[in-house]
């Protein structure tokens, strides 16, 4: 990969109105880097300048948050020292999700797991990696059962259907990124919509992150059609959804978000302190820092 490096956040990300509870969990991040110690992988599709665990935790302070759940970039590849590292810079404070080689062994699994992850994630856009063997997968997700961890799926809704037999073979729970990428357009009941709640109801193990106005809506600022798609999901499975700013916003430089308004769109999808304490507290804890995994 070669060209100049790009910045995807915001410069100055405004302090949200909306206060997020106490012990909020920034439940879908990453970090770049930094680059020195932490070089990216030969394989990235972009090259990002470094938004390092200093940055990632200066802004979970502006917005009111306690914790991050960092998933490690695809730009890093399966090397997850950055993200092992924001995790242990944390001071408790943050818990990961690996992308691993699939040839990796059970002792290097547990040095992970002791690292603070707790999952693994298997990306499936084919801008992001070359290849997404179904078959390795599985045996992954087989095997990180045994350390009580779950999987994350991220894939665009033209692909659910493809997809559907590879997840209903996944033994551990799931958790999908930014609901399959539905087109919020087309409304809550939409088609899109209707497909990923088929596959929703076809088990209680599956969780989604409900993100990415910026990503999924595209007619921008104030994500009209964001709202409307996904406060009714929002409300039908109150116990199944994550919430995280994305930060910082692999390849979105050409619209970088707000990192302030984003958060001051929580209480638009989850409209009740409840089900605002359930998507940012009780969730993300019950998932990522259950002392028994
Ligand atoms: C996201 C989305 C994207 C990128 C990555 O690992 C990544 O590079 O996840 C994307 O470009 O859609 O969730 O961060």
């Amino acid at each position: 990969m070669t060209g100049d490096r790009i910045i995807s956040w915001h410069a100055s990300p405004s302090v949200p109105r909306f206060r997020p509870p106490p012990g909020a969990v920034d439940a879908h991040c990453h970090v770049f880097g930094p680059m020195a110690p932490f070089p990216f992988s030969a394989k990235a599709k972009y090259l990002p300048q470094d938004a390092g665990p200093d940055m990632l935790f200066a802004l979970r302070d502006r917005l009111g948050f306690a914790r991050n759940v960092i998933v490690q970039a695809s730009c890093h590849g399966t090397d997850n020292s950055a993200t092992l590292d924001a995790i242990a810079k944390s001071g408790g404070k943050a818990r990961g999700v690996a992308v691993v080689d699939p040839a990796i062994s059970d002792k290097e699994l547990e040095a992970l797991h002791e690292g603070g992850m707790r999952g693994v994630r298997f990306n499936f856009l084919k801008r992001l990696v070359d290849d997404a063997p179904k078959d390795k997968f599985l045996d992954v997700a087989t095997r990180v059962k045994a350390l009580g961890w779950h999987v994350v799926v991220y894939f665009e809704a033209d692909i659910l259907e493809e997809l559907r037999p590879f997840l209903d073979a996944i033994p551990t729970p799931l958790v999908i990124d930014h609901m399959g990428r539905p087109d919020v357009a087309q409304g809550a009941d939409g088609p899109d919509m209707r497909a990923f709640r088929a596959l929703l109801d076809s088990r209680d193990d599956i969780w989604t992150k409900v993100t990415c106005p910026d990503r999924l809506d595209a007619k921008g600022p104030p994500w009209d059609d964001f709202a409307t798609a996904v406060a009714p999901l929002v409300e039908d499975y109150p116990e199944r959804v994550l919430w995280g700013t994305d930060w910082p916003h692999p390849n979105m430089q050409d619209a970088v978000p707000d990192d302030g308004a984003l958060v001051d769109m929580i209480p638009r999808i989850a409209r009740t302190p409840e089900l605002q304490r359930k998507l940012l507290v009780d969730n993300p804890m019950r998932l990522y820092w259950n002392e028994a995994s």
